[in-house]
């Protein structure tokens, strides 16, 4: 009986590390900026057939309206109250996409900004998603309600009343991050507005939370909102399943705050993870591919089991948050789709893919000075994600999730996810490969010459379809085929111009 205590005790405390995902799928999508009516399709024509784990959707609650410039993406993260209404859709929207996700086995993460309210220069009366009335100058915010006793003014130690130093921890956590009202998370009161919040959204089927602007939130506010919430539903989730956590720490050394703060309360966003692949694949500071055979807590990341990581997100494609011009995006998509492919391929982590929309790039003076742009809209209102007779997305959507390459490099990770990484290889340059035990294989050539060579796969003897250049169809191959000997040794062939030079093998694409 003790050890079932103990048992039961253990899954409770690791629960918030834990996505909750069907049958351990193993990498999650951020739909940024879709609606939901959109969501709720993607999840059964093509999120569960898939294998996708689930969705990061963006901040559902009600947000200021920005006209200048005209309704920006980042408006979302300027929150007016928590009553479900934003250009995404109502909260009838919402609830049906939940079920709907929920019901194809794909989970929904919310990404919640509990740490602030809107900038401080926002116009009183100016227009909010759901019309509530606001006053930011006196703190009136009575659709939550809130009211000047739930900031943090008088915490903030600076002249200004924003963060100025990141040498700062109380700064960093009492001031406003960019003029945005600072919340006082250390009263029982906004601690319970906030879990209210998320309570609500617990209640309707959602699986976790992505923690907007953690590092600005002290990590024990963190904790007590996180007690307040509610188990998971059980229409869904097990009997006491705790909400998934993750925080977003921008952390890459050198400030007064870092990651390891947070690993308490659940899984923390690992920056250095997109920066340091974007300069290995770019070949920059005199990086290469061959250097990743200890990629991972070899780099000086966080340990994987708290680790949530990606080539880039929301931030950072557009020259926000951190990681600057390493980075790499969907405007670089032959690089991008071997970073991709290696994050899912690699044991690290917890994995999200970015699904973006196109905007005009328009660089001045070293910066796009368009990188403001909301999602592709009809006056304001989100356009609906269409989808082209080859798959991919229309009326300005990206969905790099709907790429090939991509899309089975997530099915690829599945198949292998209770394997070790092994039988690497590498030719001192950035022609590498490795396996996933004896479930999968993958081979780079970021070289500009060649690969041809004989490697070591680990896998049972047969022929297996390439999931890169093509997939298997009714037991053929549409790409690539491999052949793997019965001392699973396999020759392999990957020119330095091809359109993806880089090959991956796994058990259910053996025909
Ligand atoms: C401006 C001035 C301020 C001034 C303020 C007065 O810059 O100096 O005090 O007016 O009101 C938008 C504008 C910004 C403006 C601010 C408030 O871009 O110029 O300040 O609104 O009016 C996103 C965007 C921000 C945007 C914000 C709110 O990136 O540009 O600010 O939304 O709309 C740090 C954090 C990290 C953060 C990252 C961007 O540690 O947590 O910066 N990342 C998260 C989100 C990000 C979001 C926020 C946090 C804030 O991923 O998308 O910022 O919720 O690294
Ligand atoms: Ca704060």
């Amino acid at each position: 009986m003790k050890f079932l205590l103990l048992l039961s005790l253990v899954a409770f405390c690791w629960a918030q590390y834990d996505p909750h995902t069907y049958y351990g799928r193993s990498a999650f999508v951020h739909l940024f900026e879709w609606r939901w009516v959109d969501i709720a399709k993607e999840c059964e024509r093509y999120l569960g057939p898939n294998g996708f784990g689930g969705v990061q959707v963006s901040p559902p609650n009600e947000n200021l309206v920005v006209e200048s410039p005209s309704r920006p993406w980042w408006e979302r993260y300027q929150p007016i109250s928590y009553k479900i209404c934003s250009r995404s859709g109502n909260e009838d929207e919402f609830k049906d996409m939940v079920n709907r996700c929920n019901n194809v086995g794909v989970r929904i993460y919310v990404d919640a900004v509990i740490n602030h309210m809107c900038g401080v220069t926002a116009e009183a009366g100016q227009s909010s998603t759901c019309g509530s009335y606001f006053n930011p100058s006196n703190r009136d915010f009575p659709g939550v309600p809130y009211s000047g006793f739930d900031f943090n003014d008088a915490k903030c130690t600076t002249d200004s009343g924003d963060i100025e130093s990141y040498a700062d921890a109380a700064q960093v956590r009492n001031c406003r991050l960019s003029g945005l009202l600072d919340l006082a998370l250390d009263t029982d009161y906004v601690r319970t507005m906030v879990a209210d919040y998320m309570n609500h959204l617990i209640d309707i089927g959602v699986a976790g939370f992505r923690l907007d602007a953690s590092k600005h939130m002290w990590p024990e506010d963190i904790k007590a909102i996180l007690d307040k919430l509610n188990n998971l539903n059980t229409q869904w989730f097990d009997e006491g399943s705790r909400p998934f956590i993750f925080q977003e720490v921008i952390d890459l050394g050198g400030e007064a705050v870092s990651s390891s703060e947070y690993f308490g309360n659940g899984r923390v966003t690992e920056f250095k993870y997109g920066a340091k692949l974007g300069n290995v694949m770019r070949k920059l500071d005199g990086e290469k591919m061959a250097y990743l055979k200890n990629w991972g807590e070899g780099w000086g990341f966080m340990p994987s089991d708290r680790a949530l990581v990606f080539v880039d997100n929301h931030d950072n494609q557009r020259g926000h948050g951190a990681g600057g011009s390493s980075i790499l995006t969907f405007w670089d998509a032959r690089l991008y789709k071997m970073a991709v492919g290696f994050m899912l391929a690699h044991p690290y982590g917890f994995t999200r893919v970015m699904s973006s929309y196109y905007w005009p790039r328009y660089f001045q003076d070293g910066s796009d000075i368009n990188n403001w742009f909301g999602p592709p809209n009809d006056n304001g209102a989100t356009k609906e994600v269409t989808i082209n007779s080859d798959s991919t997305c229309g009326n300005g959507w990206i969905c790099e999730h709907r790429w090939r390459q991509i899309r089975n490099m997530v099915a690829f990770r599945n198949v292998v996810s209770t394997q070790p990484f092994a039988n690497w290889w590498d030719n001192d340059s950035n022609q590498v490969a490795f396996g996933r035990g004896n479930k999968g294989f993958i081979v780079f050539n970021n070289d500009d010459w060649d690969l041809s060579t004989t490697l070591q796969t680990g896998l049972p003897a047969g022929t297996y379809c390439d999931v890169i250049s093509g997939d298997k169809i009714d037991g053929n191959c549409t790409g690539t085929k491999v052949y793997v000997d019965s001392n699973g040794n396999a020759q392999f062939f990957i020119s330095s111009s091809a359109e993806d030079p880089f090959i991956a093998i796994h058990t259910e694409s053996k025909i």
